[in-house]
């Protein structure tokens, strides 16, 4: 019998996704480069389903009932290529290559085109959910052509995380749309990473709590509007002892990886023009803690008193509980902004309920708080900014006085809390009808000629500024 689906590349992820796959039932061809991956995955866990693995590329292909599927989840950029290439004079007309990795969706716009011109369909699925997520229903976000996704839908609606008796799998849309989808997920989810580190920071260094200490904190917060895997995880990770006894996280070296979606957000939203600067920041962040000798010669140089240690309260807690609250709907309001923009700039037609819907499980940025989210757009009501939606308005303006204390205590102190204050001043900057560009656009004709608006007439208009100081119709 011939499989239903077909998974290239057995690390990981493909592995985990191979085996969800066959557990739902599925019969599933398997292939990787090298074959010892694929013996271990049969050794391991053939018995979980049923799997059909291969040696050969020619065999693997033949093993797929048509039109095939074949998703691969091999390292993201030039592996991707040299996979496609090596199935394709192996394909027919009508088959489907899935491109499961974190692809940039450039390079998924440019895949879905040059497979169309050779009568192969693409589609680019983002994968959220990490390895667990992979074998135990992951969120996927499947972008190309619905007449594709209609041949897979059956089995990755199966595969997917489930919420509400709903699959947190749907189509987003052509093209590379939806990696686009996945690559703003992590740029949220890099966001709320940074957002938790600092709220962290803060009992750890204003007010001397030890780790176990703050994952109790973190985990009380999981009773409200914050409940989250990653608030979930961060009282795991901070619960945690080593050997010796002490917190875990206590010996973890502060030099933050990243592997680019989080970059790859942020220069899109630079090229789309989008103030996405929560997220931004979080990257920004990731990267001043990777300049670990350059910190540690500035503290010397700098020297900081730190203040005495603050007695915590309820009212410092909650205080805190609501500057990530507020800071955490504003990177969500620009993320799904971000969104918005993209899908009108690239003619994507993107439906963000669903969206919102689909990361309800499964990913790693899931979350309570996307109900409110894919309410909002279901409700018709979400607007061009979530932020000045009924429900997140009220919850911000409820946070504010909290929210701007615990930033100005940070700085008073001399704590970095960059996702926490951008934050805020984007709120500052947003809820205020005249700001102040136009000294701005003042500078910008002066050395030049660029000219200006009027509040008080229209068109636009250039001052002689170095001449005879008169101002002329541009
Ligand atoms: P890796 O990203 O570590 O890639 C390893 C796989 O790629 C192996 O199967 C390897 O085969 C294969 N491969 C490479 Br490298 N070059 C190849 C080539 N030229 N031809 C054929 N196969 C090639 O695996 P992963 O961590 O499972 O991730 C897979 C994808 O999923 C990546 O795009 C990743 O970013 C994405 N993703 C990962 C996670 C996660 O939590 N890890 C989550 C979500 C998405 P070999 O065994 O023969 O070397």
């Amino acid at each position: 019998q011939l499989a239903d689906i077909g998974v290239l590349g057995l690390a990981v992820m493909g592995a985990n996704l191979a085996r969800n796959a066959a557990r739902k039932g599925f019969g599933v061809a398997v292939f990787n480069r090298n074959g010892a991956r694929t013996d271990e995955l049969i050794n391991e866990h053939g018995s979980e389903g049923r799997f059909t693995p291969s040696k050969l590329i020619p065999d693997f292909v033949a093993s797929i009932a048509k039109p095939r599927a074949i998703i691969i989840m091999v390292k993201a950029g030039k592996p991707v290529d040299d996979v496609i290439e090596e199935l394709l004079p192996h394909l027919e007309t009508g088959d489907i290559i899935i491109d499961g990795g974190n692809s940039l969706y450039t390079d998924t716009n440019r895949r879905f085109h040059y497979l169309k011109d050779r009568d192969i369909k693409f589609i680019g699925m983002g994968v959220s959910g990490g390895e667990e997520g992979a074998l135990e229903g992951p969120s996927m976000m499947p972008g190309g052509t619905r007449e594709a996704y209609a041949r897979i839908e059956p089995i990755v609606t199966k595969m997917a995380a489930q919420v509400d008796g709903e699959a947190c799998c749907s189509y987003i849309g052509t093209e590379g749309s939806g990696h686009y989808v996945k690559m703003v997920h992590n740029g949220i989810e890099y966001a709320d990473m940074q957002l938790i580190t600092e709220a962290y920071d803060l009992f750890k260094t204003v007010y001397g709590l030890e780790a176990p200490a703050i994952a109790d904190i973190f985990a009380e917060w999981m009773k409200g509007d914050l409940d989250s895997y990653l608030i979930d995880i961060t009282s795991a990770v901070l619960r945690k002892l080593d050997d010796t006894g002490k917190p875990l996280v206590d010996s973890i070296v502060d030099e933050a990886e990243q592997k680019g979606t989080g970059r790859w957000t942020a220069q899109s939203a630079l090229d789309l023009g989008i103030p996405l600067t929560s997220i931004t920041e979080a990257v920004f962040a990731r990267a001043l803690s990777g300049r670990r000798a350059q910190r540690a010669e500035a503290e010397k140089l700098f020297p900081h008193e730190a203040p005495a240690k603050r007695q915590i309260t309820q009212a410092d807690i909650d205080a805190i509980k609501d500057a990530l609250y507020a800071s955490k709907i504003v990177a969500y309001a620009q993320g799904f902004e971000h969104l918005t923009v993209a899908s009108e700039q690239f003619g994507w037609d993107l439906k963000l309920g669903e969206v919102a819907s689909l990361w309800r499980g499964g990913c790693i940025i899931r979350a309570r708080f996307l109900n409110r989210i894919r309410d909002a757009y279901d409700a018709g009501v979400a607007g061009p900014n979530l932020l000045m939606q009924d429900y997140f308005r009220d919850a911000v303006v409820a946070a504010e006085p909290n929210w701007r204390k615990v930033v100005g205590l940070a700085i008073e102190q001399g704590i970095p809390v960059p996702a926490f204050a951008s934050s805020i001043a984007y709120y500052d900057g947003l809820r205020r009808a005249r700001g102040p560009a136009n000294l701005l656009q003042g500078l910008r004709d002066y050395f030049g000629a660029h000219t200006y608006g009027r509040l008080d007439k229209p068109g636009k208009f250039h001052t002689r500024w170095s001449q005879d100081g008169s101002e002329i119709q541009a």
